[in-house]
C-alpha cells in the first residue's frame, strides 16, 4: 500500500493549525526557559514561495523543534515584509490597489508555508503594511527624528527621465532604468536621512559580541570601512583658499606630487583657469553620469583633467598641480586627495598615464629587478625622482622614510603622527558607511509622520494622531517632478501645524522598504499591543534572538540596519540589550539543475507546489536539508527527491517489523544510538546533510533486521520527526500514541552503545609493515582489502606495481603481495 502522502501530510496540518495550535504557540508566561528561533519574514510576492525560502525555514524548523522537546519555550515567528516596489509597480500598471494584491499574494504564502508543515507560530503574524504596524514603524521613527537622528538633506536620487520616476539603487543597477532599460540619471533631491555613521563605531564594538558566521562579520566590517588617517591642508596659489586632504598615508607627504579634486568638489569651478574651464565642465558632467562603483573599479583606466591651479605641499613648499580625477570621490573623507604615486596603486597608474612626477619616500627593502617581464612583453620600469632603482609599481609595503628631509629614518607609524603635527593637521577617523537615505518618492511604503510648518519647521506628528494612513490615489505613478504620489493630493496634505496651528504641509515622501524589517522582530514579542510597540517585560523575557538565519544579501542591509535601530533603542531605553541577535548563520543558493539562478526568464523553476504536489512537504524538507551544505550554493537535482521519497518510502515500512518483545541486538542498538548522537550533533552544527545520510544508513540497517525492537524505532523516530514531522506523526500513532510525538522529550544516546568497538589495522606489503589505522572491529574481509589499498601510503608503495593477491585477517591485518 503506498504512502498517501497528500492525505497523510493534510491530517496532520490540519491538527497542527487546529486544534492542536497551541503546540507551536510561544507561552509569555511558561517559567520554561524561552529560544526564540528567527527568520528573514518574506516579501510576499506574486510568484509566490521559491525554493530559497524552504532552505532557511526548514533549517530552522528544524532547530525551533528539536528545541522544543529539548524543553524549551519556542518563539518561532512569521510575519509579511509586505511593503515594496513589485507591488507598486503592479498597481502603476493594472491600477490594482496595492493593499488588493499584496493580501492575495499573503494568502497564498500562507497556505504555501502550512503546505510545508513549518511550525510557525501563527498567533503572533505581523504585516509591515498593516496600520496597526505601521503606527509603531512610524512612532519609531519620531523617536529618532526627535533625538536628531533623522534630518533632512539634499542629495542625488536615481531618476529616470522617460519614465519621470525616481528609482530605488537595486532597481537601476548598471546606470540603467530597470522599467524601460534607458539610462538614469542623477537628479538632487530633499531627502530623509537616518545618522547611522553616529552608529559606525558601536556597530563595529557590537560584533565582537556576538556569535555571526564569519562571511557576515568581515561584510560588516569592510562595509562601516573604519579608516584611520590625517586631515591636511594644501594652500591654493593666487588664492586665500586651500585644499583639506584626508590621507591614510602622512607619512608620504613628501611623495605628493599632486592633489586631486572629486569632480564634485565645490572648489572644482572656483579655481580652474580660464583656459581649463570648458575641459572640465564636460568632464565633470561626464562623471556625473557614472556610478560609484564604475569610478572606483580596480583596474579600470583613470582619467582626470588639468585644472590649471597650482596647490603647496606644506612640508617642502614644492608648487604641485591640481587635477579632477573622477577616481577620487565626492562624498569619502574631504572628497580631496594629495597623490603618492610611488605608494599609491591608483596614483601610480594616473601619473604614468599623465606623466607625473614620482618621488618614493619609503625605502622598500626588496626592489624589485631591474628588468621584469610581466607575461610577453616586457614592462618598462620608470625613473622616479631620488630614487636609487626603478619602479615599476607602487610600492605599498611599509620600511623607513628616505628623501623627507629631517624625518629620514623614521618608521611610517612615528611619521604618520610627526609630519602631520609638523604641518598643523589633525589626525582623524574616516568611515565608508554613510548616512542612509531614508526617504522614497513612492506610494506604497509608511508616510514619514511629519509636518512642515513655514513658521516652526518640520514637526513632529503628534503621537495620539499616529498612525499616519496611506491615503487613497489616483494614480500610483510619481507626480511630473519626481513627487510622491502622495504630494497629488492637496486635501492630504495641507494640513495645520500641530505647534502653532498655522497653515502646513504633510511630508509626501514615504520610507524606504528597509523600514518594516527593522524591528519586526520586537513586534513579535507583542504583536497586539495597542498601547506600546512592545511591553517592555515582554522584551526582557524574549530578547535578544538565539538564533537567526537569513541570506548573505541582506548583511549590509537588513542586518546592519535592524541592529542599528535595536542599538539606538537600547540607547534610549527602549530595549533591553543592544545587540539583536546573538547568533547568525547563512544558507547557501538552491540553484536551477542546470547550475544557473533559477529565475523565470530562463524559466528554469521549480516550484514548491509542485514539489509537495508530487512528493510529499516530508520529501521536501527532507531533500531541502539533504541537497548539500547549509552554506553553500548547490543545484536542485529531481533525482534527489525521488531519492529521498524513497528512503521516507523505506522509514514507513519499519513500523510493520516493529515488536514490543526481542531483546535488542547490539549492531543494531548501536546504529541506531549513533544516529541519535549524529542527528543531534550535526543539527547543532547545521550539517543537516550529513544527519540525514545518517539517518538513511540507520533506516537500511533497520530495514535489513528481521525484527525491530519497539525502543529502538522510537529513537530513530524522533530524531527524524524535526525533519519529516508528518511521516513521524503518523507512524507515532501507528505505534497507539494519542499525543503529538511534538510533546516527547529529545532523546539521549547511550554514549557506551554508540561507540564503535574498534582495532587497529595493520597492513603489509610481502609481509613488510607499511601502514596502521583502526576501523571498526566487524568490518568484513572485502571492505577491510579496499580500505587498506584506499590508504595513501600503500598507494604510493604499490604503485607500478602489479598486485598479486591481498590477504585479510578480520580484525588484525590485510597483506597486499606484489611484484
Ligand atoms: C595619500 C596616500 C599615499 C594614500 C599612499 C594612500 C597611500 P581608505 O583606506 O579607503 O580610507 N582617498 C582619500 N579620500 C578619497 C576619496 N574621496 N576618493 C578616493 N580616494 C580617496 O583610503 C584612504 C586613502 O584613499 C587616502 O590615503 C587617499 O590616498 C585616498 F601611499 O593619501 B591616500
Ligand atoms: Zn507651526
Amino acid at each position: 500500500m503506498k504512502y498517501n502522502h497528500k492525505e497523510i501530510e493534510k491530517k496532520w496540518q490540519d491538527k497542527w493549525f487546529g486544534e492542536w495550535r497551541a503546540l507551536f504557540e510561544a507561552s509569555d508566561v511558561s517559567l520554561l526557559p524561552k529560544y526564540y528561533v528567527l527568520i528573514e519574514f518574506p516579501y510576499p510576492s506574486g510568484e509566490g514561495l521559491h525554493m530559497g525560502h524552504p532552505r532557511s525555514y526548514v533549517a530552522l524548523d528544524v532547530i525551533a523543534r528539536k528545541r522544543r522537546m529539548e524543553g524549551f519555550n519556542v518563539l518561532y515567528p512569521i510575519g509579511w515584509d509586505a511593503f515594496g516596489l513589485p507591488a507598486e509597480n503592479y498597481a502603476i500598471k493594472t491600477g490594482e490597489h496595492p493593499r488588493v494584491t499584496t493580501q492575495k499574494n499573503i494568502a497564498n504564502f500562507r497556505r504555501q508555508l502550512k503546505a510545508i508543515g513549518l511550525s510557525f507560530d501563527w498567533s503572533r503574524e505581523v504585516d509591515t503594511t498593516d496600520p496597526a504596524y505601521y503606527k509603531w514603524t512610524q512612532w519609531l521613527f519620531l523617536q529618532f527624528f526627535k533625538h536628531g537622528l533623522a534630518y533632512k538633506t539634499t542629495m542625488p536620487i536615481n531618476w529616470c527621465p522617460r519614465c519621470k520616476i525616481g528609482l530605488a539603487n537595486e532597481e537601476s543597477a548598471g546606470g540603467v532604468c530597470e522599467r524601460c532599460s534607458g539610462p538614469v540619471e542623477k537628479r538632487n533631491k530633499e531627502q530623509w536621512m537616518l545618522a547611522i555613521t553616529k552608529y559606525a563605531d558601536k556597530l563595529l564594538d557590537g560584533l565582537k559580541t556576538v556569535d555571526y558566521i564569519e562571511r557576515a562579520k568581515v561584510q560588516q566590517e569592510n562595509w562601516i570601512g573604519r579608516s584611520e588617517g590625517a586631515e591636511i591642508e594644501f594652500r591654493i596659489m593666487n588664492h586665500e583658499l586651500g585644499i583639506r586632504v584626508f590621507t591614510t598615508r602622512p607619512d608620504t607627504l613628501f611623495g605628493a606630487t599632486y592633489v586631486v579634486l572629486a569632480p564634485e568638489h565645490p572648489l572644482v569651478s572656483t579655481i580652474t583657469e580660464n583656459a581649463q574651464k570648458e575641459a572640465v565642465e564636460k568632464y565633470v558632467a561626464a562623471a556625473q553620469k557614472k556610478t560609484e562603483a564604475e569610478r572606483s573599479a580596480e583596474g579600470k583606466e583613470k582619467t582626470g583633467i588639468l585644472t590649471g591651479a597650482y596647490a603647496v605641499n606644506p612640508v617642502n613648499d614644492e608648487k604641485v598641480p591640481i587635477w579632477v580625477a573622477d577616481y577620487v570621490l565626492g562624498n569619502y573623507g574631504t572628497g580631496a586627495i594629495m597623490a603618492v604615486p610611488a605608494h599609491d596603486e591608483r596614483d601610480f597608474e594616473f601619473a604614468k598615464k599623465y606623466d607625473l612626477p614620482i618621488c618614493e619616500v619609503i625605502h622598500n627593502p626588496s626592489p624589485p629587478p631591474l628588468t621584469l617581464r610581466g607575461g610577453d612583453e616586457t614592462v618598462t620600469p620608470l625613473k622616479v625622482r631620488g630614487a636609487r632603482g626603478v619602479m615599476i609599481s607602487a610600492y605599498t609595503g611599509s620600511g623607513t622614510l628616505i628623501n623627507s628631509g629631517e624625518f629620514d629614518g623614521l618608521d611610517i607609524e612615528s611619521a604618520k603622527r610627526k609630519i602631520t603635527e609638523a604641518v598643523g593637521g589633525k589626525l582623524t577617523v574616516q568611515y565608508h558607511l554613510r548616512d542612509w537615505v531614508f526617504s522614497r518618492q513612492r506610494y506604497w511604503g509608511e508616510p514619514i509622520p511629519v509636518i512642515h510648518c513655514g513658521t516652526c519647521g518640520a514637526v513632529p506628528v503628534p503621537e495620539s494622531d499616529l498612525p499616519v494612513l496611506l491615503p487613497e490615489v489616483e494614480k500610483y505613478q510619481p507626480t511630473e517632478n519626481g513627487e510622491s504620489p502622495l504630494a497629488a493630493i492637496s486635501e492630504w496634505v495641507n494640513v495645520k501645524c500641530p505647534t502653532c496651528n498655522g497653515a502646513a504641509k504633510r511630508e509626501t515622501d514615504v520610507m524606504p522598504n528597509w523600514a518594516g524589517s527593522s524591528w519586526y522582530f520586537l513586534r513579535y514579542i507583542d504583536p497586539k499591543n495597542e498601547k506600546v510597540f512592545a511591553d517592555a517585560a515582554k522584551l526582557k523575557k524574549w530578547m535578544p534572538i538565539d538564533w537567526y538565519n537569513g541570506g548573505m544579501e541582506h548583511t549590509t542591509l537588513h542586518l546592519l540596519y535592524s541592529r542599528f535601530w535595536n542599538l539606538f533603542f537600547h540607547d534610549i531605553g527602549l530595549v533591553p540589550v543592544s545587540e539583536p541577535y546573538q547568533k547568525r548563520t547563512s544558507h547557501g543558493l538552491i540553484l536551477a539543475e542546470d547550475g544557473e539562478k533559477m529565475s523565470k526568464s530562463r524559466g528554469n523553476v521549480v516550484n514548491p507546489d509542485d514539489i509537495v504536489n508530487e512528493f510529499g512537504a516530508d520529501a521536501l524538507r527532507c531533500y531541502e536539508m539533504f541537497i548539500g551544505p547549509f552554506d553553500q550554493p548547490v543545484p536542485w537535482s529531481s533525482q534527489g527527491v525521488v531519492g529521498v521519497q524513497r528512503f521516507l518510502e523505506r522509514v514507513r515500512g519499519l513500523v510493520e517489523s516493529c515488536t514490543l518483545k526481542v531483546e535488542s541486538d547490539a549492531s543494531l542498538a548501536r546504529v541506531v544510538h549513533q544516529t541519535v548522537k549524529k542527528v543531534t550533533e550535526d543539527i547543532e552544527a547545521m550539517k543537516f546533510n550529513t544527519a540525514i545520510s545518517q539517518m538513511m544508513v540507520c533506516a537500511n540497517a533497520l530495514a535489513d533486521a528481521e525484527v525491530i525492537p519497539q525502543e529502538l524505532f522510537v529513537l530513530f523516530l524522533k530524531v527524524l520527526s524535526p525533519f519529516a514531522p508528518h511521516l513521524a506523526e503518523e507512524l507515532w500513532t501507528q505505534l497507539g500514541h494519542t499525543e503529538s510525538i511534538i510533546k516527547e522529550s529529545w532523546p539521549m544516546y547511550d554514549a557506551v552503545l554508540a561507540k564503535e568497538s574498534e582495532v587497529e589495522l595493520v597492513v603489509q606489503i610481502n609481509g613488510k609493515i607499511r601502514d596502521r589505522f583502526t576501523v571498526p572491529a566487524d568490518m568484513p574481509d572485502e571492505k577491510l582489502k579496499t580500505r587498506a589499498l584506499a590508504s595513501s601510503k600503500i598507494q604510493e608503495l604499490v604503485r607500478g606495481k602489479k598486485i598479486i593477491k591481498i590477504l585479510a585477517v578480520r580484525g588484525k591485518l590485510v597483506n597486499v603481495v606484489v611484484q
